[in-house]
């Protein structure tokens, strides 16, 4: 494993909003017309945009920053490690998913959450049970984190029978209605109508208040500008439904800045459109991260108000295991190295003194048994059968018959 300890020095904790790259030679913009005075509810989300954190801090190479300490200090021992233990496992999963990518052993798609660990796990840490989740095509970190069996989520890769969605899913469409996993969405934008749905059923068969349930939908930044995303946020913002929006801003877009590609590249501000509030936190602070989701989740489930979370990370690798990123400028790619959160939340644990070297050690030998064992299992696992070729696929029965090719008129009941 290129284990934390390979990546010494970078202790940084918190950091700015991601270079902005090369934006290009864009029309002037025509100055809107006067604004009309702000009602209350405008002012709420204004105020609410005016607090969010601006994401940007000094790195340190001294250890934790004094606030990071605090909020340090003030977690249980137990969680951080178990935090720190879940970083570890999408780390060295996602590696093992490179690794057998290159071995063939995965075919189609790959996208990795190498360099979003601390989004992954704060974001998952702050979902109930009972909540759902939406995601997109990079989502292996999130299936382990909502508590799916790494076995599971490697053989559904690898296109086994006992993946999580039955070996027909693969990398982009990890499914698991027990684990309210609904998805692994490979078309960019195309989780935000049916996780609005979701929120829909939630609404109208419930009532609001701090036991009821949720959704969260993810995203990535590139993905805010798909029409799906306003058409969903105005229906969310008119219906008051409970759902929150999560756009994980790793900088790019495929091959594309956030910069170049948004009219508003401050991401949280997307939803002022539709009056919905908007935070932004540092996507490379695990507990930041899943505070600021707890609050969204408790304005969606207690007061029916939807919420845009923009946590600012980044990824270290290409768009997908095949991508070499050679259009990301070698600053960019040494900064995102630089802030690692996987080595920064190590090296801060051991300085704050919450787990020591042998423990830690411990932890990563652990993962790499855990991951090893799902390799395994993955590896041995036998495909999925020809006859449940049309299993999961249609919502009455069909019969599986060979013969019959795609034009052939389907025979819908027996004379
Ligand atoms: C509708 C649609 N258009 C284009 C694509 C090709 N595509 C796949 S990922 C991607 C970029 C998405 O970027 P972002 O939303 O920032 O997510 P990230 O990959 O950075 O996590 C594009 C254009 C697609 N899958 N679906
Ligand atoms: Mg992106």
């Amino acid at each position: 494993m290129a284990t934390p300890q390979e990546r010494p020095g970078r202790t940084a904790r918190v950091r700015a909003t991601p270079e902005p790259g090369a934006r290009p030679e864009a029309p002037k913009r025509r100055r809107s017309a006067p604004r009309a005075p702000a009602t209350p509810a405008v002012q709420a989300v204004q105020a609410a945009q005016a607090t969010t954190p601006p994401a940007t801090a000094a790195d340190t190479e001294t250890g934790p920053s004094a606030a990071a300490a605090a909020a340090l200090a003030a977690e249980p021992p137990q969680v951080l490690a178990d935090y720190y233990r879940q970083m570890v496992l999408v780390r060295v999963f996602e590696q093992r998913a490179a690794e057998m990518y290159t071995r063939a052993k995965i075919g189609g798609y790959c996208h990795l959450n190498l360099g979003e660990e601390a989004t992954v796990v704060g974001l998952m840490a702050a979902l109930e049970r009972r909540d759902y989740l939406f995601t997109t095509y990079r989502e292996h970190g999130y299936a382990l984190c909502r508590g799916i069996d790494p076995g599971r989520v490697m053989a559904e890769l690898f296109g086994k029978a006992t993946g999580v969605s039955g070996g027909w899913g693969g990398s982009m469409h990890l499914f698991d209605a027990g684990a309210r996993l609904l998805g692994g969405y490979g078309i960019v934008g195309g989780q935000i109508p049916p996780a609005t749905g979701a929120a829909l059923a939630i609404a109208y068969r419930s009532d609001p208040g701090e036991d009821a349930e949720a959704v969260m939908c993810l995203m990535g930044d590139g993905t805010t500008n798909i029409g799906a995303f306003h058409e969903s946020l105005n229906l969310a913002a008119i219906w008051s439904l409970p759902i929150v929006y999560v756009v994980v801003n790793n900088g790019l877009g495929m091959g594309t800045t956030v910069q170049a590609a948004s009219g508003e590249p401050e991401l949280s501000r997307r939803g002022a459109s539709y009056r919905i509030p908007g935070v932004r936190v540092d996507g490379d602070d695990v507990i930041a991260v899943r505070d600021a989701a707890r609050q969204a989740l408790h304005s969606a489930r207690a007061e029916r108000q939807p919420v845009l979370v923009e946590a600012v990370s980044s990824r270290l690798r290409g768009h997908s295991v095949v991508d070499p990123a050679r259009y990301r400028s070698a600053e960019d790619t040494e900064r995102a190295r630089r802030l690692d959160p996987v080595p920064t939340l190590r090296s801060h644990l051991i300085q704050a003194g919450v787990v020591d070297l042998a423990a830690v050690t411990a932890i990563e030998a652990e993962v790499e048994d855990v991951v090893a064992a799902a390799v395994a299992f993955a590896d041995e696992s036998p495909p999925p059968a020809v006859a449940d070729l049309f299993a999961h696929a249609y919502a009455t029965p069909v019969p599986n018959t060979p013969h019959r090719l795609p034009a052939d008129a389907v025979v819908v009941s027996e004379p």
